[in-house]
């Protein structure tokens, strides 16, 4: 009986050594591996898609931006111990649309072509 209770023992040790182990593992994979984020804009056209993409290409820990003029939404693949979804909605914002409920920089919207405004030329 008490060779048992020592094998039971060892093997909780070994059981939990393992869980130990593989937290280890996952916890070294997630850092610096980047993160996606969507965005609904307030893009009218081509022109606005370009202008939208230029700007949060500027930020930091950018990986890729994308925007679908059509569904007006904008996928970016971000790091995110370099930047993170708030400073990007800012970035759109600062170029002149709205992003998600944050509402565009009303100068930098002032600024747009007519086309690129809400309810211009559509
Ligand atoms: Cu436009």
């Amino acid at each position: 009986m008490k060779i048992s209770k020592y094998v039971a023992t060892a093997l909780l040790v070994v059981f939990a050594a393992f869980l130990i182990n593989n937290n280890l593992f996952s916890e070294d994979k997630t850092p610096s591996k980047e993160s996606t984020v969507k965005i609904f804009t307030s893009a009218q056209c081509g022109t606005c898609k370009k202008a939208i993409e230029k700007a949060v290409k500027k930020l930091d820990g950018i990986e890729s931006a994308d925007l679908d003029v059509k569904t007006k939404f904008l996928t970016v693949a971000f790091i995110p111990d370099k930047t993170n979804p708030d400073e990007i909605r800012k970035a759109v914002n600062k170029a002149g649309y709205d992003a998600d409920s944050t509402k565009a920089d009303e100068r930098a919207y002032n600024k747009l072509p007519k086309c690129c405004k809400k309810d211009g030329g559509h």
